[in-house]
């Protein structure tokens, strides 16, 4: 399905366009794009794409979400997408500049998103629900359980004496962290977040554009 959510108002056409299956990684750019109220098209897909919208992958070979496009520019990754959106179009009032002192610990954010928090609870996700009965294995969904939790650690820290990520105001570092935060809240994993990060995810949430994205679908 095929639908316009920025661009009714404007009358502007653009060459946007996001590919999205609800809840999946491919939340964090509809987050972004919403955050930056940018002019997008969205195109929805179930999931997953690789076996139930077959013709996806003439788009896109790897069958995943997000897919995006922009003119000749084609993109996979989540949170490079989110770094592509703010550098491109938004004057970085989501990111962080290269000269301020918090950059590298924004990039690290940004790539931990998904490497270190996102990659293991997608093993859970495979091996408790996505694999049929005969191949699921409570081992493995058990051991990155813990993986999972072991690698919030450094998040804990950090958010100890901050509301948000860098720079003490909202950006993409906190749209592709709470993404990874908010798929282990729909995996069970968040009754044991700590404090400080369970308040910051819902910090997040209350936000009107992740609100608006997360319903989309
Ligand atoms: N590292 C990529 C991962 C993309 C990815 O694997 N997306 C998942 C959804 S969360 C997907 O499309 N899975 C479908 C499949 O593997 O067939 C990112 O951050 O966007």
């Amino acid at each position: 399905m095929s639908i316009k959510p920025n661009m009714a108002n404007t009358g502007i056409r653009n060459t946007m366009k996001l590919w999205h299956c609800k809840h999946s990684r491919s939340l964090r750019p509809l987050w972004a794009l919403e955050e930056m109220g940018l002019n997008y098209e969205l195109e929805l897909l179930p999931f997953p794409p690789r076996i139930r919208q077959r013709e996806f992958l003439e788009d896109n070979p790897l069958g995943t979400v997000p897919y995006f496009v922009d003119g000749e520019i084609s993109m996979t990754e989540s949170s490079a997408i989110c770094h592509y959106l703010s550098q491109k179009y938004n004057q970085l009032k989501l990111s962080v500049a290269v000269d301020h002192s918090e950059y590298g610990d924004h990039l690290n954010w940004l790539y931990h998103s998904d490497a270190t928090l996102t990659f293991p609870q997608t093993l859970c996700l495979r091996y408790s629900k996505m694999e049929p009965q005969e191949r699921r294995q409570p081992q493995i969904v058990d051991d990155y359980r813990i993986w999972f939790h072991a690698r919030l650690k450094r998040l804990d820290a950090h958010m100890i004496k901050r509301k948000f990520l860098n720079d003490d105001r909202f950006t993409i570092a906190d749209i592709a962290i709470g993404y990874a935060l908010y798929l282990g809240k729909l995996n069970g994993f968040s009754a044991q977040y700590s404090l400080q990060v369970s308040d910051y995810l819902d910090r997040l949430l209350e936000r009107p554009a992740f609100k608006r994205a997360n319903e989309i679908g």
